[in-house]
């Protein structure tokens, strides 16, 4: 390198580092286990740039999608200790930590998105977003998750039958275990990032899950065959570290508070379009949607898992309070 290549590739440099310097004074890591342009990364991304505006610069938000930062289980771990400082997941693999996130993955809790919405946007949402914070993480705001449906690469799914002891691979929690066995199949909890080469190598029959997932996964490719019994609205949570919350003066939290309820309503309209797009796709692609599904069997055999999760009567009080919800 001459001497004149070496100057300007150290005035790059310190430049390059003013800049970030100047530009973000905290950045914020956040984990999501969808890739670039999914809805919950593009909404946390616009989070960053409200709040990256509101505080002059002060704080930003760094996104890190397709599970960079690792699968749901081990992030959720590190987002209490301050590894993570951010971190959009679905609720589900927060049950065996906060008990209140059970009563929103219980199966048909939900009468549909419409319910949810009224539910999370109101007190009990707020009463839920509040339960995180004795467990190390501060509940910022919920984001949309669309209705979970079953998938498989075997046969068509029409009835409760049809799924009788298939392998299911399901979200970490012992709720939907136990869905399963209600359902006379056998779950397997296993990480989002292995469903698509465990379905390929027939370790499992297939999993469950909304549109969008089911087209960015690719689950569609080796599981074609996808029933629309709507079993489960889980909402999905963007969470901060308590540990990365501290350190944050009064203000900056209200900021952070505020920029993540402001992205809320784009999250939505994000959703809606993709859960259209992806459903497009999938059925160009030759997936067979089956529609015409009788759900209250499926109802009516989930009693046993409300009779084993909901047992304590702050949780009890939850459902029924869902329940009046109209
Ligand atoms: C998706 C959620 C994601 C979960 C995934 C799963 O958005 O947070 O990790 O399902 O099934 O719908 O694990």
């Amino acid at each position: 390198m001459t001497f004149m290549k070496i100057a300007k590739t150290a005035l790059l440099a310190s430049v390059m580092m003013t800049g970030a310097a100047t530009a973000c004074e905290t950045t914020l890591r956040s984990s999501d286990t969808h890739p670039d342009g999914y809805p919950t990364v593009e909404a946390v991304k616009a989070m960053g740039k409200l709040l990256e505006e509101r505080t002059g610069g002060k704080l930003c938000v760094e996104v890190f999608h397709s599970a960079q930062l690792g699968q749901e289980k081990d992030t959720i771990e590190q987002t209490k200790f301050g590894v993570i400082d951010m971190n959009r997941v679905s609720m589900g693999p927060f049950n065996n930590l906060v008990e209140e996130t059970k009563v929103v993955s219980l199966p048909y809790i939900f009468r549909s998105t419409g319910h949810m919405h009224k539910v999370m946007d109101g007190p009990i949402g707020e009463e839920i977003l509040k339960a995180f914070e004795p467990h190390g993480y501060v509940g910022l705001a919920f984001y949309d998750g669309g209705s979970r449906s079953f998938y498989n690469a075997k046969k068509p799914v029409e009835s409760i039958d049809d799924l009788k002891g298939m392998k299911v691979r399901v979200m970490q929690s012992d709720i939907f275990v136990d869905m399963m066995s209600a359902l006379g199949a056998n779950a397997t909890p296993m990480p989002y990032g292995e469903v698509y080469s465990s379905i390929q190598t027939g370790v499992i029959d297939g999993a469950e899950n909304n549109w969008p997932s089911y087209e960015s996964s690719g689950h569609f490719e080796v599981a074609g065959y996808y029933t629309l019994d709507e079993h489960l609205i889980v909402p999905e949570v963007l969470v901060m570290s308590k540990a990365s919350w501290d350190k944050l003066s009064a203000e900056d939290q209200a900021a952070v508070r505020q920029a993540a309820k402001d992205s809320v309503p784009l999250m939505r309209e994000m959703w809606a379009a993709r859960e259209k797009a992806s459903e497009e796709k999938v059925r160009a692609a030759g997936a067979k949607i089956i529609t015409d599904i009788d759900k209250q069997p499926f109802i009516d055999a989930m009693k046993p898992v409300y009779e084993k999760h909901v047992t304590s009567d702050k949780l009890k009080d939850l459902v029924a309070r869902i329940q009046a919800t109209e």
